[in-house]
């Protein structure tokens, strides 16, 4: 491999990465990944000591300690779009000599796990609710520009989503993508609180996800149609805007990877939380009851 070039790997004068505005030394093996920046601090609360906080655009970091743990938690921001350059930058972060630009020969991997709000595509899944991915389906595209290798589990899915729309005979305005998490760490989230299943990304918030103010979408009904499907006992659970991206850019790079979403809106009944932040908290220390 060449050195990568200064406008593929672009580094900032204080050695920080071009968009994350943060250093190599400054990344745990645990990142902890939340859209909204507000968010950073909820989650860092629970550390017993933060060593920094760092802000470039909306990308939010903060590095602390739980105990003996190192964890980061960073804000992505919303969309695919801003997952595409996180997930970049915290690879290249660990994986990347910044000071030769060639690849380390030992290769670090993070565990990448998403704490975020999210919408329910079935009227069996309340609000507040909890939701443990075990898959991903993207109709948002990020992940149509990578080589991936699919593993079988994703393969799975893939073959299972592809007959169902067949079945459906409908015509999808774009390709789905597949992708599963760490297994390792959705092994972590088996209890009662969590509801697994197969979280749906989308790639905007209103005609991508069904809904419509005054801009009308060409596919209102899409996540009706799909919310019968099923795969390994799984459903089409929820609609996000992040973790397909996130496990599909994972899987390449070779890290861990786990979305956890709590549920604000039930989209088939139309209910939406009454107090959205005390669910933001409720997931945040869920979260850490396991994880720590
Ligand atoms: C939309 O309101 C945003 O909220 C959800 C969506 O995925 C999107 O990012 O997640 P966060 O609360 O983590 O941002």
């Amino acid at each position: 491999m060449q050195a990568l070039k200064n406008a593929d790997l672009i580094i900032n004068p204080d050695g920080s990465i071009y968009h994350l505005g943060i250093r190599p030394e400054d990344i745990a093996d645990t990142v902890i990944l939340v859209g909204d920046p507000q968010r950073v601090a909820k989650v860092t609360k629970h550390f017993d000591s933060i060593e920094f906080t760092k802000q470039k655009r909306e990308f939010i970091t903060s590095t602390g300690r739980i105990g003996n743990q190192r964890i980061t938690c960073l804000a992505t921001g919303i969309g695919v779009d801003n997952i595409d350059i996180v997930i970049n930058e915290l690879d290249a972060l660990v994986n990347v000599d910044f000071e030769t630009r060639m690849l380390k020969e030992q290769h670090r991997t993070l565990n990448l796990i998403r704490l975020g709000t999210s919408g329910a595509i079935r009227s069996d899944l309340p609000v507040e609710s909890l939701v443990a991915a075990d898959y991903g389906i993207g109709f948002d595209g990020l992940m149509l520009f990578y080589h991936q290798q699919l593993n079988q589990k994703a393969q799975g899915l893939q073959s299972s989503f592809n007959g169902f729309l067949k079945e459906l005979n409908f015509d999808f305005p774009i390709t789905p993508t597949y992708s599963h998490a760490s297994q390792q760490l959705i092994d972590l989230f088996q209890g009662a609180e969590w509801r697994h299943g197969i979280t749906a990304t989308a790639t905007g918030f209103y005609a991508p996800q069904n809904r419509m103010i005054r801009a009308k979408s060409i596919v209102p009904d899409l996540f009706n149609l799909v919310e019968p499907f099923e795969y390994d006992n799984l459903h089409l659970t929820n609609l996000e805007m992040e973790t397909s991206a996130i496990y599909g850019l994972a899987s390449i790079l070779g890290h861990r990877a786990l979305a956890l979403n709590v549920i604000l809106a039930n989209r088939p009944t139309g209910a939406f939380a009454k107090d959205p932040k005390a669910l933001e908290r409720k997931l945040i220390r869920s979260f850490f009851e396991v994880y720590i």
